[in-house]
């Protein structure tokens, strides 16, 4: 009988690590997952929802704690999802953000050696298409790939850079297992609604009930190449499986607008023209744009065999029926 193999994740509240602890339950594996903050109340909701996951209450700026929760997981994969993710937020919050989003990794990495892993556990970074930038001079036609230089355009591409290259430091200095995956956008019904498809998906259903009028956005002409959450964790476990760690772009190689979405969304309650239901506030605009992001997983798909099942339109599906629902449940 082969033994149970052992994960421990952090960011376990948010939306990939909902879906990676789906994955990794159903696979058979032991579950760890980092729980930040005080509250009872939090804890029971994510006991009620995953209750064969052994929380460890800490967070990513406790060092010590950290250590300590490597010991007690003894992880054979390290998942490390946490960070301040939104960018937005990260203008506004650009010291806090470093700190997270890019120090945290440091923090994860040091913990993992003085707890005496670094040999054994296998460890994931999640990096990001922020650190291009969506700029053009850096992006072959195919869209980025895993040599692309780096441009980032915000405090959190910026964080998210430095761990990326902590952590490939780490494998060349120390030879740990360290692999990075680099993910574009990922969507669906986990999405906190604080970002844009989510946000357009939940207004979509609420204006379909009538309970509400118009959604408020920021920039709508942006592009992102969108991708389903659920096929995005999948990938970041099979670069864990195999037997070099190395850097991985996963992405579904295309791109659409805010426009786009908006479109689609509107369609799935049989709406043409969104226009009248969107308004604009630059409230929900930023400093500064990351214009165009598409990926080129030529890589993952030939070494890991990692293919999406999901397309675009139906991500948007998915989220628009699953936000119906969900609206048509609460009062
Ligand atoms: P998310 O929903 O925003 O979840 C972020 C997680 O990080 C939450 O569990 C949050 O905990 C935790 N966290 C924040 N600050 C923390 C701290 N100080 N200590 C410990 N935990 C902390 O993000 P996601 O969409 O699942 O993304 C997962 C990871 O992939 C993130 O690192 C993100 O930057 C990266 N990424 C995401 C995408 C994407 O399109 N989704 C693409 C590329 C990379 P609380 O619940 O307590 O706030
Ligand atoms: O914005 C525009 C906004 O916040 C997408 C994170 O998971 O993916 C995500 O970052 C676009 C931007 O995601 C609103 O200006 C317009 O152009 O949904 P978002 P993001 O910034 O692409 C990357 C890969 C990550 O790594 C991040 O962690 O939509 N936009 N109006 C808006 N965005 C928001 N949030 N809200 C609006 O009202």
């Amino acid at each position: 009988m082969t033994e149970q193999k052992r994960a421990f994740i952090t960011g376990i509240t948010g939306q990939d690590g909902g879906h990676l602890t789906e994955l990794l339950h159903g696979k058979g594996y032991e579950i760890y997952g980092l729980l930040r903050g005080q509250r009872n109340t939090r804890r029971e909701a994510f006991t009620d929802e995953f209750p064969y996951v052994k929380l460890i209450e800490t967070d990513l700026m406790d060092q010590t704690s950290l250590i300590r929760a490597i010991e007690t997981s003894r992880p054979d994969e390290i998942y490390n999802l946490a960070a301040i993710s939104h960018v937005g937020y990260s203008f506004r919050n650009p010291q806090l953000t470093t700190d997270v989003t890019g120090k945290g990794v440091l923090g994860m990495l040091e913990a993992v050696r003085i707890a005496g892993m670094a040999d054994t556990a296998r460890f994931y970074q999640a990096s990001t298409s922020e650190m291009f930038g969506g700029l053009d001079y850096n992006r072959p036609g195919d869209g980025y790939n895993e040599d692309s230089p780096f441009h980032p355009r915000s405090p959190y591409g910026v964080a998210k850079l430095f761990a990326h290259w902590t952590a490939r430091n780490y494998r060349e200095s120390y030879g740990m297992y360290v692999s990075c995956g680099i993910l574009f956008n990922h969507e669906g019904e986990r999405r906190g609604l604080e970002f844009v498809t989510r946000k357009i998906t939940n207004a979509v259903a609420r204006i379909h009930l009538g309970k509400q009028e118009y959604v408020t956005l920021g920039d709508l002409w942006p592009k992102r190449d969108w991708g389903y959450a659920g096929d995005y964790v999948r990938g970041m476990w099979l670069m864990l499986q195999q037997d070099e760690p190395d850097d991985y772009v996963l992405a579904s190689g295309q791109t659409k607008s805010i426009e786009d979405f908006l479109a689609a969304a509107f369609a799935e309650i049989g709406i043409d023209d969104w226009n009248p239901y969107v308004r604009q506030d630059p409230e929900f605009m930023r400093p500064v744009e990351v214009d165009i992001l598409l990926g080129d997983p030529t890589k993952a798909r030939e070494k890991l065999g990692w293919v999406p099942e999901v397309d675009f339109p139906g991500l948007v599906k998915l989220m628009v029926q699953h936000d119906i629902a969900l609206e048509s449940s609460n009062a």
